[in-house]
C-alpha cells in the first residue's frame, strides 16, 4: 500500500463564534467561516481524513515530497521526515501541519485495519472524565462579565449537565480593566462558593502576568484549594515557571502553547516547571507526538493534562496509563450551544452523558462521522 494523493478540500459553514483582537473567541453574529478536510488517499483505494488547515504551498512543497509513495503505516517516519523540513521553514511548516497529515494517517490506519485509533495505541479505557473549560472573559450582561456569571454558569455546567469539574478561562485584554489578579480571584472564589469543597476546579488566566501577579494568584487558589493552574506566564520564561513551583503549593500544569513538542515538555519536567505536564495534538504535532509525551510523563510519574478536545486527544486520553485524566469540553459559554453538531459531521465527536463522561467512537479510525455531502454542497476551493 502506497500514498497516492493528499487533498485539501476548504468548505463555508455558519459560525457563532467571533475573535477579538487578541484572537480569543467569544459569541457574536452568526457569519460565513471556513474549515479544511484534508484527505490521504492510497493506490489501493484506502482513505484517512482530518479536519484541519493545510495551504497549497507547503502541500506542494513539504508535504507532498514527504508523503506521496510512502507506505500509510509508516507515521513515525514520515513525521520524522516531515518535523526536518521545519527547520528555517516553521512559519510556512508549522506543527499544525505536522497535526493534520498525522491524525489522517492514524485515521486511514484504523480505517484501513478496521479498529478505532484508541485501540490501535493501546487502549486503556473507551471514555474519559470532562471539564468545562469555559471561553475567555466578556463584557456581555449575563455572559462571562462578572464573577458571579463564572458562578452561576458553573452552577449549569455541574449541577444541571452533570460536567463532574470547571475550568476558568478569565479576562484577557483587549476587554476593560483585564488583566486583573484581584478580579480572577473573585471569579474563582465565587465558583468555589457556588459549587462547594468537592468539585476540582482549574484556572486559566491571562498568560503574560509577572512573577509576582502569578505566585499571588497561586497563594489565592492555594486557599480555594484548586486543582491546577495553567500558562499565568509567558512560557517561554521556564525559570519563572521553576520559580513559581519552588513558591507554591498549587499544581502548575504546562507548558500548553511553548513550541518545542516533547523536546520542551522533557525539559520542563527536568527542571521541575511544571507539576502536571500538558499538551494537545494540535500543540505538539499530532498523535504520534503525544503519545511520546504520554509515556514520559508516565516514566517521571506524572500526569499528563491533554490540552483541548477532538478527536485526536480523545483517543490519546482513552490510551494513556494513567487514569483520572480529563477532557477539556469547550470552550463553553452561556450563550452557546455546545451540543450543537458541526454543519459538517453528522454527529458530535465527543458525547458527554449524565455522569460527565466523553465517550470515544468505537468505529474504524478516528471514527468521525463526516458529512461529506455538506463538504461537496458549500465547497469553497479544492487542491
Ligand atoms: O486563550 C484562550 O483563548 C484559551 O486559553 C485557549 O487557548 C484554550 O484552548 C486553552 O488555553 N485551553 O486550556
Ligand atoms: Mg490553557
Amino acid at each position: 500500500m502506497k500514498i497516492a494523493n493528499i487533498a485539501v478540500q476548504t468548505f463555508r459553514y455558519r459560525s457563532n463564534t467571533v475573535r477579538d483582537s487578541e484572537g480569543h473567541g467569544h459569541p457574536g453574529p452568526e457569519h460565513d467561516a471556513a474549515q479544511s478536510l484534508v484527505t490521504i488517499t492510497t493506490d489501493d483505494g484506502a482513505s484517512g481524513y482530518c479536519f484541519g488547515n493545510l495551504p497549497k504551498g507547503p502541500l506542494e512543497n513539504a508535504v507532498k515530497p514527504a508523503v506521496l509513495g510512502k507506505d500509510p503505516f509508516y507515521r513515525e517516519k514520515i513525521w520524522h521526515e516531515l518535523k526536518e523540513r521545519q527547520r528555517l521553514n516553521l512559519a510556512t511548516l508549522p506543527d499544525r501541519i505536522l497535526t493534520a497529515v498525522d491524525m489522517a494517517l492514524w485515521d486511514l490506519a484504523g480505517r484501513a485495519l478496521g479498529q478505532p485509533v484508541h485501540k490501535l495505541l493501546g487502549a486503556t479505557r473507551d471514555k474519559a472524565p470532562a471539564y468545562a473549560s469555559t471561553m475567555c472573559g466578556d463584557d456581555l450582561p449575563n455572559g462571562l462579565a462578572t464573577p458571579e456569571d463564572y458562578a452561576n454558569f458553573a452552577i449549569w455546567c455541574v449541577k444541571e449537565r452533570g460536567y463532574p469539574s470547571y475550568k476558568l478561562h478569565t479576562w484577557q485584554p483587549p476587554y476593560p480593566n483585564a488583566p486583573s489578579v484581584k478580579r480572577d480571584l473573585a471569579a474563582c472564589a465565587a465558583v468555589r462558593e457556588a459549587l462547594g469543597p468537592d468539585v476540582p476546579l482549574m484556572l486559566d488566566p491571562f498568560h503574560y502576568y509577572s512573577r509576582e501577579e502569578a505566585l499571588a494568584l497561586a497563594k489565592g487558589l492555594e486557599k480555594l484549594d484548586y486543582y491546577w493552574m495553567e500558562e499565568p506566564m509567558d512560557e517561554h520564561s521556564m525559570s519563572s515557571y521553576v520559580w513559581l513551583c519552588e513558591n507554591t503549593s498549587l499544581p502548575i500544569c504546562g507548558p500548553e502553547t511553548a513550541e518545542g513538542k516533547m523536546y520542551v515538555r522533557a525539559e520542563w519536567i527536568k527542571a521541575g516547571a511544571c507539576d502536571l505536564t500538558r499538551g494537545g495534538v494540535w500543540d505538539v504535532g499530532g498523535i504520534t507526538p503525544l503519545m511520546k509525551i504520554a509515556h514520559l510523563a508516565e516514566a517521571f510519574g506524572m500526569r499528563m493534562e491533554v490540552h483541548g478536545g477532538g478527536v485526536g486527544n480523545l483517543h490519546v486520553l482513552c490510551a494513556m496509563a494513567t487514569p483520572g485524566e480529563f477532557y477539556e469540553r469547550g470552550l463553553l459559554h452561556p450563550f452557546i450551544d455546545y451540543e450543537a453538531v458541526p454543519e459538517w459531521l453528522n454527529k458530535r465527536d465527543d458525547p458527554m452523558d449524565e455522569q460527565g463522561f466523553v465517550h470515544v467512537s468505537q468505529a474504524p479510525g478516528l471514527g468521525q462521522d463526516i458529512n461529506f455531502d455538506y463538504i461537496r454542497d458549500n465547497l469553497i476551493e479544492a487542491y
